[in-house]
């Protein structure tokens, strides 16, 4: 391991004095969360002098700046990534042994920050991580949700959902800035001044910033997060108070306040859609006029602003930002419209993150001209001066009276980019076809990456510890070092150290659920995860109908020789998505069934751990032998969860789909377990009439296991309870479950007998890992910077 940098009798002396004088706590009477804050405060405090180095460097070099906006930044618990990164795990861990407390409940004890659904928000938090360890000055901007993703537990099977309540406990990483606050403007009229518009907006909110510092590697840099939390103007009206209206006094504080409630409020209503934009605006417009502020406190030419900013919109939440900039360049700074234009799409760039129709964002554009009325005419006129140019385009930003955010981001960005190589295909030709024909040069691909100080350093201490006696410690700010294991992987004594991690980690996981949730799982099976948000494109149906197909087998043929298996789910659907919700209900109520038969349950098992989270993850996938990525082509834009997988030792079953695709180039054919149409095969297949009653029909087992659910095998009393899965599978299946299903079958049996054979299996697994070391996000920033950003490293001068 990494040598701390720190001796432990001063770390120990910090800790203590930050229990004492931080939070006044006698060290006799502290509770574990005290301890815990204490720990966390003598951490900050080494994370701060770095942090400050870091903003005066880039100062001192006026040094271009990137500004990552996000409505998610999924951090989950920052303690021991910070403790890791800061090289402190030993002096930590002898410290807090020293006080008598266990090194994991400490770290426990930290609330896991949801502040993001998926994989969108969980690459932000990756890459604020790497872009400190490439030393970028960077700033990520996002919002200060109250309640992150919702917690979920089951009744019945069925998904409940209760408040998240992160910010209930002391959230010592952050800095409140009660000095940076904007006040920001909706609604209201446009007026003529001068033959000018001057938007006069008729309500008002602030935003006021919480700073978090995020460290890099060794250390070395850090960057800032900057979430934005609502406030109301004047938060108090005295007069009503005096008057006995005690709850309109405050009406105003609690409005504001509901900006930064909570995260992805339901938008299926008029209300919930209306704040939900207004959450964007909210945020996208606080971080311009904070990159205005800072850049102008340095530079008056505003001409230089493309050269000293860059603006990365993640996905099309913050696309407003872009508007908002031209309009205070035009309307507020007086800068000619073609001017303004050009210096915002200088500084602006859009990465998409999904072509599934239903996840493009568009406005209705009365609901937009009612919040946002000066940005709908910048957003006519930039339509109006693109038509000019191209009389052929057939993509205006404001079509049919909806305002289209993807159109809008891509003709206001300088580089817009796909997050793998066939997505950002499909971008070109389909999309944004349209677009690309006209800009030819603004696509780009970067291929998204994980951090392997969290995904592998920090949540695999043992795989960790075992790479770096193998080949030392470079591996962890140059991850494609592991290539360096692969000599290893041809050596039986060091295959069987590396199984013994993966053993261990199994087993630690099974203590786990047996402590957590009551539930016993037997170690020496194949763990088969699927770990990821609840979605009929990621198609955990598929899986469970595997489930099903397999547990009648065995029932039918107990005498074969089955390979044990563990079938492990976890994560959550939207909760307006029904269907998604069907799916979970479903796995509950087959892994009920399946687990209390005594004929299979030492061969077969399901279990769906409630409340998938970071934390989880970080738990599950050191412990996994397969990664389910199992998506329909097309579907799935990148997946980052198949790289932690990869990285951490389990071997794909996958469709040729997002990222899988490089996944299986880089760690070999043999080592991935493909499956599945291809995304132009799965084209051609919807064109077929009667696909999905022809796969059915054309396979007994995949017949075999419908019927089972539609005769109320796992639903007994109520045949009907998922009477709407059975109608999709057998009549619509966009997402092709059927007709992958017996290609899955063939690819899952190839599994079995792999891992039956398992010094075979170890070595896949091994060279997994080490040929995963370009999915590093590391990687994917360095291509940010070069191919996006023009941005330079300031490592070394802080
Ligand atoms: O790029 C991060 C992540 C990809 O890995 C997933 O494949 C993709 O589904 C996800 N996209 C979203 C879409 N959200 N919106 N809008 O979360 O992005």
């Amino acid at each position: 391991m990494a040598k701390d940098e720190m001796p432990q009798s001063d770390f120990r002396d910090a800790i203590l004095r930050h229990l004492t004088y931080t939070l006044g706590k006698d060290p006799d009477h502290a509770q574990l969360s005290d301890w815990r804050l204490a720990l966390s405060h003598a951490v900050r405090d080494r994370i701060v002098d770095r942090w400050m180095a870091s903003t005066r460097a880039t100062y001192r070099a006026d040094a271009k700046r990137v500004y990552y906006l996000s409505m998610e930044f999924l951090i989950g618990r920052l303690l021991q990534d910070n403790i890791v990164n800061l090289r402190l795990a030993e002096a930590a861990q002898a410290a807090i042994e020293s006080f008598g407390l266990a090194n994991s409940d400490l770290l426990l004890d930290e609330p896991d920050a949801a502040l993001g659904n998926g994989g969108l928000g969980r690459l932000a938090a990756c890459f604020m991580e790497s872009l400190a360890t490439l030393g970028c000055p960077a700033y990520g901007y996002g919002i200060r949700y109250e309640h992150g993703l919702f917690r979920q537990s089951f009744a019945e099977g069925r998904q409940v959902e209760a408040p998240e309540d992160w910010l209930d406990h002391p959230f010592v990483w952050q800095f409140e800035r009660p000095e940076a606050r904007f006040t920001l403007g909706f609604g209201g009229r446009v007026a003529t001044r001068d033959g000018r518009a001057v938007w006069e907006p008729e309500n008002f909110v602030q935003a006021e910033a919480y700073d978090t510092p995020v460290i890099g590697w060794r250390g070395a840099w850090a960057n800032t997060l900057r979430l934005w939390a609502g406030r109301a103007v004047d938060p108090f009206d005295l007069d009503r108070f005096n008057a006995g209206d005690f709850t309109a006094a405050a009406e105003a504080e609690a409005l504001a306040r509901t900006i930064s409630r909570v995260l992805y409020p339901e938008d299926s209503t008029e209300a919930g859609k209306r704040l939900r934009l207004t959450q964007e605006y909210f945020f996208s417009a606080a971080s311009i006029r904070d990159i205005l502020r800072r850049f102008e406190a340095e530079h008056a030419d505003l001409r230089l602003l493309p050269r000293k900013v860059a603006i990365q919109m993640n996905d099309t939440h913050p696309a407003v930002a872009a508007p908002e900039l031209l309009r205070i360049l035009h309307d507020e700074r007086g800068l000619p419209f073609d001017e303004a234009l050009a210096i915002t799409r200088g500084c602006v760039n859009y990465t998409n993150h999904t072509l599934l129709p239903e996840a493009l964002e568009s406005w209705d554009e009365g609901l937009f001209s009612d919040l946002l009325p000066r940005h709908l005419q910048i957003i006519d006129r930039i339509d109006a001066a693109d038509a000019k140019a191209h009389p052929d385009r057939r993509n205006a930003a404001r079509d049919h009276g909806k305002v289209r955010m993807g159109e809008l981001s891509f003709i206001l960005s300088n580089r817009v980019n796909g997050v793998s190589a066939l997505h950002t295909g499909l971008m070109k030709t389909t999309v944004f076809a349209d677009q690309h024909r006209i800009w030819p040069d603004r696509i780009v691909n970067e291929t998204n990456g994980v951090t392997p100080r969290r995904w592998l350093l920090g949540c695999n201490p043992r795989l960790a510890d075992l790479i770096t006696r193998s080949i030392g410690d470079g591996w962890i700010g140059d991850l494609e070092q592991l290539q360096a294991l692969e000599p290893h992987a041809a050596d039986a004594g060091w295959l069987q150290d590396f199984a013994a991690v993966k053993a261990a980690n199994k087993a630690d996981l099974c203590d786990w659920t047996t402590r957590e949730h009551g539930v016993m799982l037997n170690p020496d099976a194949l763990f088969d995860v699927q770990i990821k948000r609840i979605h009929e494109y990621k198609r955990q149906h598929l899986n469970i109908l595997e489930a099903v197909a397999l547990w009648q087998e065995m029932r039918e043929t107990p005498s074969a020789d089955w390979t044990a298996r563990v079938k492990i789910f976890g994560g959550k659907a939207a909760p307006g998505y029904f269907f998604a919700k069907d799916i979970i209900r479903l796995i509950n109520d087959v892994a009920a069934v399946i687990n209390a038969d005594a004929a299979t349950n030492e061969k077969l098992q399901v279990v769906y751990l409630p409340n998938y989270n970071v934390t989880l993850a970080e738990r599950l996938i050191p412990a996994a032998d397969l990664s389910e990525q199992i998506s329909t082509a097309g579907k799935e834009a990148s997946g980052t969860g198949n790289m932690k997988f990869a990285l951490n030792g389990a071997p794909t079953i996958g469709t040729l789909d997002g990222a899988n695709v490089e996944i299986r180039e880089r760690v070999g054919a043999e080592n991935f377990f493909l499956f599945g149409l291809t995304a132009e095969e799965a084209e051609a297949r919807r064109a077929v009439p009667d696909h999905a009653a022809r796969a059915v029909a054309g396979d007994p087992r995949l017949t075999g296991a419908i019927e089972a659910i539609r005769s109320g095998t796992f639903s007994p009393g109520e045949p009907d309870r998922y009477a709407n899965i059975v109608e999709n599978l057998t009549r619509a299946d966009y997402f092709l479950v059927a007709s992958d299903f017996a290609d899955y079958w063939r690819a899952q049996r190839e599994v079995d007998f792999a891992y039956a054979s398992r010094s075979d299996w170890t070595r896949m697994a091994a060279l997994n890992v080490a040929r995963s070391g370009w999915f590093s996000s590391d990687r994917t920033i360095r291509g940010y910077m070069q191919d996006i950003w023009n941005a330079q490293s300031l490592l070394g001068q802080a």
